[in-house]
């Protein structure tokens, strides 16, 4: 999957975009990443990519033009159709039903925005899916762009190392009527650690009553923790 990123501060991304799953399936030809800066494409001789709000308030607001002629030109570097995406708090609240749906893309183009927000305009231009990474609050959306693109990549077909991409699913566990559940609780060694012990069962080497186990402490911590937990 080719990414094309467009942010007003590239350089948060390479240190996130080069290690562990994110690295390894760029280096393994999985996916590719390309940064490009939203200021190289400003029209005016002091590169201003923002400016202050009709109707006053606080905070600046990102122009159309540069932000218009970066998706022009950046779509152009490559005949793939681009799915475009928007990164904002107005946007959809990402669940990992849409992260499957766009795995399946073959290019995304991901606006991080930056400031208080992004002119409409441009927005109704684009026709970007706008999407946010949950109710607080970010600095811009950079942070949100890169939880995006590792959600996505980690489901890439060879990335985890099991080819086909129906695998994930078996990897999330699911109880009833295709409810997703959180994990168990994890132990390893030392068997005793500060007075504590691990669960019996986990030692006793019945795989059957370990499932049976496992199985039951995701339901519970589900219920108690995540009881808002749905089908998605
Ligand atoms: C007056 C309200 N503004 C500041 C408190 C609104 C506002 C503008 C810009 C709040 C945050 C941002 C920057 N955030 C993002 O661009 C962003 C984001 C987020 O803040 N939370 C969750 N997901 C996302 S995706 C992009």
């Amino acid at each position: 999957m080719r990414f094309d990123i467009l942010s007003l501060f590239p350089e948060m991304f390479p240190a996130v975009l080069s290690a562990s799953i994110l690295g390894r399936a760029s280096k393994g030809g999985f996916a590719s990443y390309h940064l490009h800066n939203i200021r190289d494409f400003a029209d005016n001789k002091h590169a201003k990519v923002d400016d202050r709000p009709f109707g006053g308030g606080p905070g600046m607001v990102m122009m159309c033009q540069p932000l218009h002629d970066c998706v022009q030109a950046v779509e152009k570097m490559d005949e793939t159709p681009a799915t475009r995406i928007l990164l904002t708090p107005q946007g959809e609240v990402l669940k990992q039903k849409r992260i499957e749906e766009l795995a399946k893309k073959p290019r995304l183009l991901i606006i991080a925005g930056h400031y208080e927000g992004v002119d409409e305009r441009v927005i109704d231009e684009l026709k970007p899916l706008e999407l946010s990474v949950g109710d607080y609050v970010l600095s811009g959306g950079e942070l949100a762009a890169m939880i995006l693109i590792d959600a996505i990549v980690r489901l890439l077909p060879g990335v985890l190392g099991h080819e086909d991409s129906a695998a994930e699913d078996s990897f999330s566990a699911r109880g009833q009527e295709g409810k997703r559940l959180l994990d168990c609780p994890h132990y390893t060694r030392p068997q005793v650690w500060k007075d504590r012990v691990v669960p019996e069962v986990l030692l006793s080497g019945d795989h059957g009553a370990v499932e049976k186990w496992r199985q039951e402490q995701m339901i519970e911590r589900t219920k108690n923790r995540r009881p808002d937990l749905s089908e998605e």
